[in-house]
């Protein structure tokens, strides 16, 4: 095996983070653990957008089909106090997403 050296300052920080244990070697385990923690990463990331999603496109569809005759009027008390909560926790969902992605993405976090 032939010792790699490294011609950035980045590049060096970014192999003594795949060092874990600090042995200054970067053995298959190591790499695993890194590749396993970024699909991880990469699937959680996923995983809340697409929940946002479903909270921006629900919460849509709640406020045309109350726009619509689909809902009687008198329907209309019942749902209203339930709704209200749901749009408002959707748009805490929404918003706290959008928060949290431009405070990582300011570098922040
Ligand atoms: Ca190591």
């Amino acid at each position: 095996m032939t010792q790699k050296t490294f011609k950035s300052k980045a590049a060096k920080e970014f192999a003594s983070q795949l060092d874990v244990n600090g042995d200054n070697e970067i053995d298959d385990l190591e790499i695993m653990e890194r590749k396993i923690r970024l699909e991880n990463d990469n699937a959680k990331q996923d995983q809340q957008r697409y929940m946002v999603w479903f909270s921006a496109v629900s919460v849509t569809a709640y406020i045309a089909v109350l726009m619509t005759d689909l809902v009687p009027l008198d329907r209309l008390d019942h749902l209203s106090s339930i709704g209200s909560t749901w749009v408002l926790s959707n748009m805490g969902i929404i918003g706290a997403f959008i928060a949290s992605s431009a405070f990582v993405r300011n570098g922040k976090g």
